[in-house]
């Protein structure tokens, strides 16, 4: 079966603003919750620390830590003597029209980026917007219509300004709905002209952005308070988008690893049905426009005993929940993993699959799982996807010119879009796009290095921020580039 794919679809590259821009402090840009983002390792110092009562300092292991491991006394240090991942990145804020010019070279059509909130409401709190922030994200709109590419927006990656995590608690308060609808309305009404695609929230099952230091929430109250509020937040956000832009086209996007039973026994099947309604949560909720028939299983699971009923909900939500329903569904696919009886519920991760090759962070390589995964989806919902993450971190070793022969990834890439392919061509799964994360070498959100590349450039700069952030293409370049220009024909 042909490769090729329909005419139309949409080849790019994905990234965040607080791992690929840069300019912190520059243009306005107030502070980000990913500012104090808990990344990084004791060995590395430079990723976000904390303080406790007694004076101890600490350094969680990863962004991925949960609310619930964070020592109650605990308060973000912030070190600004040292590098921080989201303060330079890879300074995509001043080499905006080298890096697009690079990805044109790839006869990219398409280029997913999210809005530093914190650039056009420094507070969040603000009347009026930053000028110098919307006039940043005017000038890559306008870069990439040089090359016809096409913006992919993410609205909210993670992140907020660090006053609204900090005064508010986050999302767990409703107050953010107000401050997001604001934001969202100043970005519609400013580049609705030249912006189709729009993601509400990045990763929205992570359920991110919890007090000062950003971290997550995997059980209880806040988190299921959180997501209903974010729910309502994305659902007002399509209706008003789609009064002020008639033609645009709203999803959210969500980590999606593909979760398989361990083994055939009964027991592990049905616990696998169970943890993908972990997922669904968030799924159905969105594309459908309610919540599904098993939510209050789902929370009296984490600890939320009296289900729906303890979420506190204005009368008008559910009729804004259905009005505001999604019009694709978005999602990051990286890896699979196995879930059995008894285990924990999460929304990532899962077991180590033991019939998969392993990438050097342990994530199971799995392209047949991408396929299941776009099934499973549009069976589901029946509305078109979009695969806005899928891509390899890996440890690329450059030459002295900064050149990387990077064939892991080019393998990598060609089983994961080869199988993406068949589900559009034989399952006959509708997918407007893919975008691969990320385009250009940037900052690992789990581990807030530069150590963990994902690129088809190579970025000179090291894990404490050191060098010349010179880009080089790296092998993988040239291959993705013929891939593009056949439309999928020559994988
Ligand atoms: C997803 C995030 C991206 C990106 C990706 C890769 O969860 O949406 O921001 O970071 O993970 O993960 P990492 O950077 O940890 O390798």
């Amino acid at each position: 079966m042909s490769k090729q794919l329909p005419e139309g679809f949409l080849w790019g590259g994905a990234t965040a603003d607080f791992q690929y821009e840069g300019g912190f402090g520059e243009g306005g840009r107030g502070d980000l919750s990913h500012d104090y983002e808990t990344n990084g390792s004791l060995e590395n110092p430079r990723h976000h620390t904390m303080k406790l009562a007694d004076g101890k300092i600490i350094s969680p292991k990863s962004s991925f830590i949960d609310a619930e491991d964070v020592p109650e006394d605990a308060v973000p240090i912030y070190l600004d003597s040292q590098y921080y991942p989201s303060h330079k990145a890879v300074d995509f804020y001043h080499h905006y029209k080298e890096d697009i010019k690079l990805m044109a070279g790839m006869d990219f059509n398409v280029f997913r980026f999210s809005i530093a909130w914190s650039r056009i409401f420094p507070t969040g709190e603000e009347k009026e917007p930053n000028e110098e922030g919307l006039q940043f994200y005017d000038n890559v709109i306008d870069e990439l219509a040089k090359y016809n590419m096409q913006p992919l927006i993410t609205i909210c990656h993670d992140e907020m300004p660090m006053n609204l995590a900090v005064k508010y608690n986050g999302w767990a308060n409703r107050k953010l709905i107000e401050f997001y609808l604001k934001f969202a309305k100043v970005l519609f009404k400013r580049y609705g002209d030249r912006v189709k695609y729009w993601l509400t929230f990045n990763e929205i099952n992570a359920v991110r952005g919890f007090g000062p230091t950003g971290v997550r929430k995997s059980h209880g109250l806040d988190r299921y308070q959180a997501a209903h509020n974010m729910f309502v937040a994305s659902a007002q956000a399509v209706i008003a988008g789609h009064e002020m832009m008639p033609n645009s086209m709203f999803g959210a996007m969500y980590a999606l690893s593909a979760f398989y039973p361990a083994t055939s026994k009964p027991e592990d099947i049905f616990h696998n049905m169970q943890q993908n309604k972990e997922n669904w949560y968030f799924v159905d909720t969105m594309g459908r426009g309610y919540y599904p028939s098993f939510a209050d299983e789902v929370l009296k699971r984490h600890g939320v005993l009296g289900g729906l009923s303890d979420i506190k909900m204005n009368p008008d939500d559910k009729e804004i929940l259905e009005k505001g329903q999604l019009d694709y569904i978005a999602f990051s696919y990286y890896r699979s993993a196995t879930s059995k009886a008894g285990d924990k519920f999460v929304n990532v991760g899962g077991n180590d699959n033991p019939y998969l090759e392993k990438t050097p962070w342990g994530w199971g390589v799995d392209p047949l799982g991408l396929r299941y995964t776009m099934n499973l989806i549009y069976d589901r919902i029946q509305k078109p996807i979009f695969i806005v993450e899928n891509g390899m971190g890996a440890i690329d070793k450059a030459d002295e010119n900064g050149y990387v022969e990077d064939d892991y990834r080019i393998d990598y890439l060609q089983k994961h879009l080869s199988a993406m392919a068949d589900a559009i061509n034989i399952d006959k799964v509708p997918c407007i796009g893919y975008t691969m994360w990320a385009p250009i070498d940037l900052v690992s959100l789990s581990t807030g290095e530069m150590k963990k590349r994902y690129g088809f450039v190579y970025v000179d700069m090291d894990d404490l921020g050191n060098g010349s952030l010179k880009r080089t293409p790296k092998k993988s370049y040239k291959w993705m580039k013929h891939i593009i220009e056949t439309n999928g024909a020559a994988l």
